[in-house]
């Protein structure tokens, strides 16, 4: 009896913090509604969130968004605001704004909008767009400090990055978080691959509305399939998928019609505008994030290449977006990873990141790292002086017969051979599903892939020692093709001893002994080999050599586990199906053009790691 009344005091105390903590903005903030007219006379809609403590002022944290400043209503609050509960709860003006041609606020969309240098007149972009909403906010909300700090993750995160261009000199710091940098690098693209696991995101992007609204303007296409894999296999070449998205989807008309790395794309990439930022910045990603992993890699190294500001990265093993919830137990699939870590995070690193800066005007040291990495395998934080860190070397492996993965070249260089067969592609992942976008996939078992005859498999020995990876793969495949195109995707994976013992996460068919654990993965679309904005077909079997680069990694593979390469040509439907024959556009690729083909890996392919020194 005792212990059922324990129970119940602490669920009525679990309940009671749970409904503070749900009126926790209500009862300590007002909140406002207004618009900011920016420089061509449009309007954005922003909210703004101050404190009701009058007795000091504040920073104002502020996020841009195209997914909507909701709930509307100045007696409508959301439950949590900032970037995280502590610096909610120590007091800060959060300020909430729909960008440009979004929800509440007049004006015309447009996906990762064009930075235009040289601006004149009423010309904008995301970064006028942010540098005159902070101008006004900083002339016009009452109580606020004069320093600002902006934040997002994912497109947030883009728009956090375009205010680092031409900043306003408020601006103190800012903090883009799993930001894309570059669609065809991210999210719908990965080395010019179509990702038609972001098919149904498309239409969240992909309609105009007519005037500023509260409620949803685009609709999702109804299928009548929760297995993804059978669904897009059944509808065959992608025009086929018009029949969901009509002419007034602009983003899929734009996705078909730029299928190489145009001027369309190329415009709309923000790494190149990355020059002489002031700002304090840190960027933020997980390393399996499936969504953003290009971008806070390739725009932390874009600054710390172009600018002399203070410059940070951190890294953790997280999926697109875990560092801002409150998890106890941090996994990504069947794999544990630590408790408590985003939790940790937001209290010492990202709090610690915007008060230094917007409480204490950046007066001393931060006390934060350059690059705050967290370790998979071994399972802790390291803080690195740089990134990748400088006691690293490149350590070459190739991929020779009989599946060994060795770092001596072979003698006699023959080949593996598979066919491959768009009729019956690898699939990206063992579950049944339909994914708004793809999430689980990075650190799933790659056992059902290894088995399968059109899946290389190279592998080193059980390893005597630890090796630690902390930076860039390269691989350099050396590949042939009876047909004139292929994809080629490489999967770096830690195999698992066969006495690794389950977790909690572990998936009820699975068991974690000998599990292949994926660490790392990449596509190129072969077309795109030697230059993504002018696709080359192959000659049919003629040797060819394929580079792909992997996203950096922070890993160590144990003593006892093993290291392993997978090569493959489909990942159905990560990404959508290569015909195998050179057409100028796969989006308009007729059903006759998907053929059978065979393909070679020659044994000095090779696949180059950075190692961290012992
Ligand atoms: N980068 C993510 C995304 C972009 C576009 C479509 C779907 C997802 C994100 O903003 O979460």
């Amino acid at each position: 009896m005792k212990a059922f009344k324990i129970v119940l005091i602490l669920l009525f105390v679990s309940f009671v913090s749970f409904a503070q903590d749900e009126n926790f903005v209500k009862e300590n903030y007002n909140k406002t509604e207004t618009t900011i007219t920016m420089r061509d006379g449009v309007k954005l809609f922003t909210v703004i969130y101050s404190p009701k403590d009058t007795s000091k002022k504040y920073p104002m944290l502020f996020q841009r968004t195209p997914y909507s400043c909701q709930p509307y209503g100045e007696d409508e609050f959301r439950s949590k605001i900032s970037p995280n509960e502590f610096l909610m709860k120590e007091g800060n003006i959060v300020v909430y704004q729909d960008v440009r041609g979004r929800w509440m606020s007049e004006g015309v969309y447009d996906n990762m909008r064009a930075y235009i240098p040289n601006k004149k007149g009423k010309q904008f972009d995301e970064s006028s767009d942010t540098y005159d909403s902070i101008d006004w906010l900083v002339k016009n909300v009452p109580n606020n400090n004069g320093n600002v700090g902006v934040w997002g993750i994912s497109y947030p995160g883009f728009y956090a990055t375009c205010s680092l261009i031409d900043s306003h000199p408020a601006l103190k710091a800012v903090s883009p978080q799993a930001c894309i940098a570059d669609f065809f690098f991210d999210d719908f693209h990965h080395n010019g691959a179509y990702l038609l696991s972001y098919w149904r995101a498309t239409a969240l992007f992909g309609y105009e509305k007519t005037e500023p609204t509260d409620k949803p303007w685009f609709k999702f296409p109804e299928l009548d399939s929760k297995d993804q894999y059978q669904f897009f296999l059944d509808a065959g070449p992608l025009s086929n998928l018009d029949k969901y998205y009509k002419e007034d989807n602009i983003f899929w008309k734009q996705l078909k019609e730029h299928s190489s790395y145009d001027e369309f794309w190329q415009s709309r990439g923000i790494i190149q505008h990355l020059k002489d930022i002031k700002p304090a910045v840190m960027f933020v990603g997980g390393l399996f994030d499936a969504e953003d992993l290009y971008g806070p890699f390739n725009s932390y190294q874009a600054v710390e290449k172009s600018s002399t500001n203070y410059n940070t990265i951190v890294y953790g093993p997280w999926s697109h977006g875990d560092w801002a919830r409150a998890k106890d137990r941090q996994a990504i699939g069947n794999i544990y990873f630590g408790d408590s870590i985003s939790i940790n995070y937001q209290k010492n690193i990202e709090t610690k990141f915007f008060n230094h800066f917007l409480k204490d005007n950046g007066k001393g040291e931060s006390s934060l790292p350059e690059a705050y990495m967290f370790e998979t395998g071994k399972n802790e934080w390291k803080s690195y002086q740089q990134w990748p860190p400088k006691n690293t070397e490149n350590k070459t492996f190739f991929l020779q017969s009989d599946q060994r993965l060795t770092d001596k070249a072979q003698k006699n260089i023959s080949f593996e051979e598979f066919i491959s067969d768009p009729k019956k592609p690898v699939p990206y992942s063992e579950d049944i599903k339909m994914v708004f976008t793809p999430r689980k996939y990075m650190t799933d078992d790659q056992r059902f892939a290894a088995r399968r005859p059109d899946v290389l498999v190279f592998e080193t020995p059980i390893l005597t020692e630890d090796v630690s990876m902390a930076g860039p793969i390269l691989a350099k495949l050396n590949v042939s093709t009876t047909g004139t195109d292929a994809d080629w995707i490489v999967k770096v994976i830690d195999v698992f001893p066969a006495d690794a013992e389950d977790y909690p996460e572990t998936q009820e068919y699975l068991k974690m002994s000998n599990y292949f654990m994926m660490v790392r993965s990449e596509v190129m679309r072969g077309r795109f080999r030697n230059s993504f904005s002018k696709p080359e077909p192959f000659i049919p079997n003629e040797k060819t050599v394929v580079n792909i680069k992997l996203q950096d990694v922070n890993h160590t593979f144990k003593k006892g586990h093993k290291i392993q390469i997978q090569v493959q040509s489909t990942w159905f439907p990560l990404i959508d199906l290569n015909p195998q024959t050179f057409v100028p556009n796969i989006f308009e690729a007729k059903a006759e053009d998907y053929k059978r083909q065979t393909h070679r890996v020659y044994n000095d392919s090779s696949i180059e790691f950075t190692i961290l020194k012992k």
